[in-house]
């Protein structure tokens, strides 16, 4: 039986998971005078060296009898609200928020509101800078790293927020109410944590609850939520390959992306590559028309966008083989993204390194890749069996050393390499971020 804390806690906040999230909101709490507490299932959780004295951690379980008498939980997204213990409490009268929720009441400039199952990192810095160029004070946040309550402790506010929302941050919050909101695409990711897909894609469209103006994608159905998704009044706008609302025309010998019909800015002017990262990019111009930026002054910041680290990231070119570190393809989506937007461009071999935790997910749309461009994939990880399964051309090795070992016995020039695990890393890695470290370093000591 765990020890109770001393003050009264029909009055208690708790914080449910320590990690990132819940030291924001500890540290949001604390700065209103509120002192809350902190429950974390782990024996070890992360960030407790960091958290202040005064704060008392109840680790190594979800304590149910703290959750059902606190007011309020405030749970982080790695914990599921279907939890029984959360569940319980919830049932017994407590309200269960998250961080975002906590942001959302606080926040006092307008919000533009990004999620989907790929792209999401791309779309929020992206516009982020575009804003910023264009000389709006612009926070990003949220899913991408930076806890959003962290961005409200500045001395400058600021005046637009984008925040990168995870379909778990969207289970709990409520009262969002974005300028723009978009789902930028959906495709399985994780199965682990929901019933079902359509419980999944159904997370991801609550971000339109009360937006103004929601951007879907018109090549992607499943981004389109039924009328009661949104309010009635509710701006529609689409992006998309054809030529209607936000999409690409032909003009002057190259693809442009246009508005209507009328083009904005040509796609030999950006460095991204990739019809996905077209696709960002006219999602970012919709997101910001309807905040009402001034779209001319944001274009500078589209143009010297080089993409983020991790995301078919080009690492060296030895012996004119190419190697690309594209690590952050957590799901099958992002792994078919960057075969798409990459093959064109190899005139050797291609070679894919794929593998890992893949939370659920059927691999199976990648089997007409595998088999059509892909010379040879090595599969590694807790399910690097399931995956090396789905092709011939496929060999399932331990590590990514011995993979990158053998390739680079294999390759000619012209021929490409490219991490792109469709899994996520947590299977051997801390993160995604420190697979695709392994992966440059591997390559750089070739
Ligand atoms: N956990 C427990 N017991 C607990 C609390 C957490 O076992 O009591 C486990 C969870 O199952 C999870 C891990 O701890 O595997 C981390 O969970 P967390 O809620 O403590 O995570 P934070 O450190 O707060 O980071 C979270 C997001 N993590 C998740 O949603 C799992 C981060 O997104 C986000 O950047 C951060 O908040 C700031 O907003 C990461 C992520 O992987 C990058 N997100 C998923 C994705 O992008 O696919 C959704
Ligand atoms: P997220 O934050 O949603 O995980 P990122 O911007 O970090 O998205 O990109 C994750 C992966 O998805 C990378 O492998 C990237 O190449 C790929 N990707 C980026 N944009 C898109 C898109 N619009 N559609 C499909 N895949 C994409």
């Amino acid at each position: 039986m765990t020890h109770l804390p001393e003050q009264n806690m029909a009055s208690t906040i708790v914080i449910v998971g320590l990690g990132q999230t819940g030291l924001s909101c500890v540290r949001y709490f604390l700065k209103q005078g509120i002192v809350p507490v902190v429950v974390d299932s782990r024996d070890v959780p992360p960030g407790q060296d960091e958290l202040p004295a005064q704060v008392t951690l109840y680790k190594g379980g979800l304590h149910p009898e703290i959750l059902l008498q606190a007011k309020q939980l405030i749970v982080s997204p790695g914990i599921a609200i279907a939890t029984p213990e959360i569940t319980a409490a919830q049932q017994s009268g407590v309200e269960v928020i998250g961080d975002i929720e906590l942001f959302v009441r606080a926040a006092k400039a307008p919000i533009i509101a990004i999620t989907g199952s790929n792209g999401k990192s791309t779309v929020t810095t992206l516009v982020g800078e575009m804003a910023n160029a264009a000389g709006v004070r612009t926070a990003i946040g949220g899913n991408i790293g930076i806890p959003a309550l962290d961005l409200l402790d500045v001395a400058e506010p600021y005046q637009l927020y984008v925040l990168e929302l995870s379909s778990f941050q969207l289970e709990t919050t409520h009262s969002l109410q974005a300028v723009a909101a978009t789902v930028l695409n959906v495709s399985d990711d994780h199965l682990d944590r929901y019933p079902d897909f359509e419980a999944y894609r159904q997370a991801k469209l609550s971000i339109y609850q009360h937006a103004q103006t929601i951007v879907t994608n018109r090549d992607d159905a499943l981004t389109v939520g039924a009328e009661q998704d949104h309010d009635g009044d509710t701006i529609k706008q689409s992006f998309g390959v054809d030529d209607a609302g936000y999409g690409l025309i032909q003009q002057q010998g190259s693809t442009w992306l246009a508005y209507q019909g009328k083009g904005i800015i040509s796609a030999d002017d950006l460095q991204i590559t990739g019809l996905h990262n077209l696709m960002n990019a006219l999602s970012a111009i919709a997101l910001l028309d309807a905040a009402g930026v001034d779209r001319i002054k944001t274009l500078p910041g589209l143009t010297q966008f080089t993409g983020l680290a991790h995301r078919c990231e080009f690492i060296r070119k030895l012996h004119d083989v190419m190697w690309i570190n594209d690590t952050k393809a957590t799901n099958v989506g992002a792994t078919l993204a960057a075969l798409d937007g990459l093959k064109s461009s190899v005139k050797g071999r291609l070679y894919l390194i794929a593998g890992g935790d893949g939370k659920g997910a059927d691999f199976s749309p990648l089997v007409p890749a595998l088999r059509d461009d892909i010379a040879l994939t090595y599969c590694f990880g807790k399910d690097g069996e399931r995956f090396a399964a789905l092709a011939d051309n496929t060999k399932l090795v331990g590590d990514l050393d011995t993979a990158i070992a053998e390739i680079s016995q294999l390759v000619q020039p012209g021929d490409w390499v490219l991490l792109s695990p469709a899994c996520a890393s947590i299977d051997m890695y801390v993160n995604f971020m420190a697979r695709g470290d392994h992966f440059r370093a591997l390559v750089k000591a070739l």
